[in-house]
């Protein structure tokens, strides 16, 4: 196996849940970490409670950990104050315990809402500017500009993975577009942890699918194939496939509904 001890954190969300069991191929000892109580370890896994934005809690995490695929914090848009705490501080605390204790190598699952307000007619690479659709892709944006600057100041290697739509079936037209099966997140990781050299890297995390507007030619180092497509699906009852179909802000634009509820700014 590549590594002794990996650690994943937001174990207990959407993403962490699926992929616990998938990760004891990439090491001895997967150590699970989420905010919430998420029940007793498994055989080689390791489970421990921490709060992102506590320093010291973020520090006991990473302990002995030879790479990190970080899931934890806030996955989607509500106000700033909870992804502040998590996705901006949490990153900060995550990345000083990570240099310090000398992990070389992060997965960070970032998102595609980093680009939510380019145009569903255009095709995005990772070279283009951010165009973040609330305060939550803005905080995936602080992320990947943070490793960044961890791998050219301290030389932390990170994968920023921009995660498209990834729950077991696409229904409407946009997750048909940005669906990204288990198995290819899986694959992708796989290439992230085991590829000798990947300095700071943006991949997109999406399957082979139909209209794809995400162009993955900044990690192409990575040599990853997507074995999956949303081709197998049908949309809306079976209507052919168009996209977008109305002249809709939330099917205009990339980033979907999330272009029409975010930023929830404190009342
Ligand atoms: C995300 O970043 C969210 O974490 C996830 O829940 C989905 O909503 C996904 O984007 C998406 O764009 O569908």
């Amino acid at each position: 196996k590549p590594f002794k001890r990996i650690l994943l954190t937001g174990a207990g969300g959407n993403l962490g849940r699926r992929l616990r069991e998938r990760l004891h191929d990439f090491a001895d000892i997967v150590r699970l970490a989420d905010v919430a109580d998420i029940g007793p370890a498994g055989p080689d896994e390791e489970v421990v409670q921490c709060d992102l934005a506590d320093r010291a809690q973020v520090m006991r995490m990473c302990e002995g950990v030879d790479a990190v695929l970080h899931f934890g914090g806030v996955s989607t848009e509500v106000e700033f104050a909870p992804i502040m705490q998590a996705n901006i501080l949490g990153m900060v605390n995550l990345y000083e315990a990570v240099h310090k204790l000398g992990i070389r190598r992060v997965v960070f699952a970032s998102s595609n809402h980093t680009m939510g307000m380019y145009e569903t007619s255009q095709r995005v690479d990772a070279g283009m500017l951010p165009r973040a659709d609330g305060y939550y892709g803005l905080s995936k944006v602080w992320g990947e500009n943070l490793s960044r600057y961890y791998w050219d100041r301290f030389g932390v290697e990170t994968v920023c993975i921009r995660i498209g739509y990834c729950f077991p079936e696409p229904v409407t037209h946009r997750q048909m577009v940005t669906w990204l099966s288990l198995d290819d997140l899986v694959e992708l990781l796989r290439r992230a942890l085991v590829t000798p050299r990947v300095g700071h890297t943006i991949a997109f995390g999406v399957s082979d699918n139909p209209g794809r507007w995400w162009d993955d030619r900044e990690a192409r180092h990575l040599a990853f194939q997507a074995g999956d497509s949303s081709a197998r699906f049908t949309v809306d009852g079976g209507q052919p496939f168009a996209y977008p179909p109305q002249d809709d802000l939330s099917t205009f634009l990339q980033g979907g509904a999330f272009v029409t509820t975010g930023p929830k700014y404190p009342q």
